[in-house]
């Protein structure tokens, strides 16, 4: 039987990059199928989808509230076209009641030891409504390597520049922050995957750069140490979310080819200052998230939090906006608190101001999102400031004999030679 998976499009942030990372939950799913199911997927954000493309059953993949309605719409036209719709995926779970109003079935949890069920309820005519796994995780030795031979490779290279590939060693997260939604995905439990699941998935992924997607390596400091030690063999370059605040951590993360790494940054403290500048000693780069309009952010403290990210010298910076997304602490207290006034889903994106903040209007929030962007990146764009990291995992990747582009027709053009020719100048 032939399976149609699908990833919804959504609009990009104003200041996102323009390249696509591709997907990770749709492929960690399809290696969770049966073996006699053949798998065909779309990533909408980087091709057109074809529903006259000849299929049994159709799946769609939601990560965002931002990507529940288009998938919903899609859906709509299967469902149209007589086609039944299974919806599984993060924004499934969060957005579930609402999905069923689009789907034959839908499926809440993870999937690794399930699907065969699903399939076989599908081939008999008698899909369940819904699949409820979400307090039943199946064991995390379960996770095996995912499908990456579904990517269409070529859409996710950047002016001949070859992207990174997803990842994740574990699951879940210990803690529990007001605008997250991981602890009513996860439930508060840190799942780290066995080392050798770990190297067996590492060992499959033909590219030299990865973006570890675990919500926080920060978890564990001994599998933290564990899982640099065993990465260093494989002379990856990576990105992550937060590293353990330790040198002997940052050690071995840098020599495990630490790239850069997304911080949190929420105040001005010397802490921050100085957290950022063990990164740098390390060699490791960081990307800065900063969540703007939290209840005890003025505007004179944004500001104030904008210019400091300039004097440390962040790497790059991604600003959002806090957004009450479903089933975290922040929607329950604002929506008790009456403070929603846009429940578009569209409009979750965490770009786009959709409740009213304590100590400034909403539009003046948004309007400092906006100035926030343009103030960080107004002596430098983000395409240089990108362009000066990507020099940098080069440059290291000649060193230790792991530089390959993918394409040598494509990375010997704008981009990529302009990497080249950096380095060469240098
Ligand atoms: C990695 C990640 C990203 C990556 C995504 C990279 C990529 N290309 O995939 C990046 C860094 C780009 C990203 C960005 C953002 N993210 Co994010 N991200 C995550 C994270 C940490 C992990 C997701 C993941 O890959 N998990 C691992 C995979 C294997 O798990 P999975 O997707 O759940 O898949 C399993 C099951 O769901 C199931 N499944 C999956 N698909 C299907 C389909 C079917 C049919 C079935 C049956 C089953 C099924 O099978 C899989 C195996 O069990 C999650 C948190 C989390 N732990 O879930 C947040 C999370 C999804 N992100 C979130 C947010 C808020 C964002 C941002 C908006 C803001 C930000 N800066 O963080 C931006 C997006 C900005 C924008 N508008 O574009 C929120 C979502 C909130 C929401 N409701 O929209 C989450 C939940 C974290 C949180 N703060 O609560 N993110
Ligand atoms: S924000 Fe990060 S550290 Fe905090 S609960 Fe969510 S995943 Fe865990």
């Amino acid at each position: 039987m032939k399976l149609k998976l699908i990833y919804p499009k959504w609009k990009k942030l104003k200041g996102q990059t323009t390249f696509n990372l591709p997907p990770h939950g749709p492929v960690v799913f399809a290696a969770t199928l049966p073996e006699d199911v053949e798998v065909s997927f779309t990533d909408e954000n980087v091709e057109a989808l074809d529903y006259d493309e000849a299929c049994d059953l159709v799946a769609i993949s939601m990560m965002l509230s931002t990507q529940v309605k288009r998938g919903w719409a899609i859906a709509d036209e299967y469902r149209r076209r007589g086609k039944k719709v299974l919806f599984g995926g993060i924004s499934t779970m969060l957005h579930a009641e609402e999905t069923m109003e689009h789907a034959d079935a839908v499926f809440l949890g993870e999937s690794e030891g399930r699907m065969q069920e699903v399939i076989d309820d599908f081939r008999r005519g008698c899909l369940k409504r819904v699949y409820n796994y979400m307090t039943r995780q199946p064991a995390i030795e379960d996770v095996g390597p995912a499908r990456r031979d579904l990517y269409k490779r070529h859409l996710y290279n950047h002016k001949g520049v070859q992207m990174v590939d997803l990842f994740h060693a574990s699951r879940g997260c210990r803690f529990s922050c007001y605008p997250c939604a991981v602890t009513y995905l996860g439930g508060r439990i840190f799942r780290p995957r066995p080392m050798d699941k770990v190297i067996e998935d590492l060992a499959s992924i033909d590219n030299n750069r990865l973006f570890i997607v675990d919500n926080s390596l920060a978890q564990n400091k001994q599998w933290e140490m564990d899982l640099f030690r065993e990465m260093i063999p494989f002379k990856k370059k990576w990105i992550s979310h937060t590293i353990e605040d330790d040198p002997k951590v940052l050690d071995l993360a840098a020599q495990a080819g630490a790239w850069y790494v997304y911080q949190a940054v929420y105040d001005t403290s010397n802490y921050i200052r100085e957290r950022v500048k063990r990164y740098h000693d390390h060699g490791i780069g960081v990307e800065g998230t900063i969540l703007l309009g939290l209840d005890n952010q003025s505007e004179d403290d944004i500001k104030r939090l904008i210019d400091f990210l300039l004097e440390i010298d962040l790497d790059l910076a991604e600003f959002t906006v806090m957004t009450p997304f479903p089933h975290t602490k922040g929607y329950d207290d604002y929506l008790r608190q009456g403070r929603i006034f846009d429940f578009d889903w569209d409009h979750y994106n965490a770009g786009q101001v959709v409740f009213h903040p304590k100590q400034m209007s909403a539009e003046r929030l948004q309007e400092l999102y906006e100035y926030a962007w343009d103030t960080f990146y107004h002596d430098e764009s983000q395409e240089q400031k990108m362009f000066r990291l990507f020099t940098q995992v080069v440059m290291r990747e000649m060193e230790d004999g792991t530089f390959r582009p993918r394409n040598r027709a494509l990375a010997n053009k704008s981009f990529g030679r302009d990497v080249v020719r950096h380095i060469k100048a240098s």
